[in-house]
């Protein structure tokens, strides 16, 4: 009998820089998809039908304050559910998730690691095998998510990563929510020693000085809160 094994999609909407993953074991055939974007509903939806995937559920990493989801398209045409982190804000989720809940796709599944610091509602999903995170916008490729509103804390971004997402394998690779200078993946161990915000020899007050101070515009597409039924991603 064939080993299951892992179909994994890296998808992009230049847009708003945004990456959506599709996650798929290969013989139940059951699929997850990270942080889909509502112009892309039918890219994605396109792909889903030709690899004949059961799409189970839409995963939300946060509340993104510069695109809207396209989970609520997918619960309506595929019937999949909704799941994101119970701090998200998000009024109507499927299931909300905490710390430690497990999210099973055929014979893979996701385990969950709050990271809030970019919004109280950050959440990473890690691969069972811990060869995969997907930090959303928690750890960037070189940088991470901005503090400076939608409940942002440096303070508690700082914690979320050195003791949350650095205490992973240093060759678990980093699948961000986010890259605007067309960068795909990192790894724990590069973004330990490499990242310029908080890894080397940084320590909280120098990344809470520096998030403190970074003045960034706001996002470009920025328009919505995270309620009901055209918003919530
Ligand atoms: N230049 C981008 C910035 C978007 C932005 O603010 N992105 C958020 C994620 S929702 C962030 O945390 N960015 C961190 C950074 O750019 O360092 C745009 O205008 O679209
Ligand atoms: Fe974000």
């Amino acid at each position: 009998m064939a080993t299951p094994s892992l179909l994994f999609k890296q998808l992009f909407d230049q847009a708003s820089g945004t990456y959506t993953y599709l996650l798929a074991d290969s013989i139940s055939k059951d699929a997850i998809l990270i942080d889909s974007v509502f112009e892309k509903y039918s890219r994605d939806l396109s792909l889903i039908q030709e690899l004949d995937l059961n799409l189970i559920a839409c995963l939300e990493t946060h509340c993104h304050a510069d695109h809207v989801t396209a989970a609520w398209l997918f619960k309506h045409t595929l019937g999949s559910k909704i799941l994101a982190s119970i701090n998200s804000g998000i009024e109507v989720l499927d299931q909300q998730l905490s710390a430690g809940d497990v999210i099973e796709f055929g014979s893979k599944h996701l385990k969950v690691i709050e990271t809030p610091g970019h919004t109280d509602g950050c959440v990473s999903y890690l691969l069972d095998d811990e060869s995969m995170v997907f930090t959303g916008d928690s750890l960037l490729i070189r940088g991470c998510g901005r503090t400076d509103f939608q409940q942002g804390s440096a303070a508690k971004l700082y914690r979320s990563i050195t003791e949350g997402l650095f205490s992973l394998p240093e060759a678990c690779l980093v699948y961000p929510g986010h890259d605007y200078s067309g960068r795909t993946a990192s790894s724990i161990g590069e973004e330990k020693k490499l990242n310029p915000r908080i890894g080397g020899q940084a320590n909280e007050n120098d990344f809470v000085g520096y998030m403190d101070n970074m003045q960034l515009p706001h996002p470009k597409e920025t328009r919505h809160s995270c309620s009901g039924e055209l918003k919530g991603g």
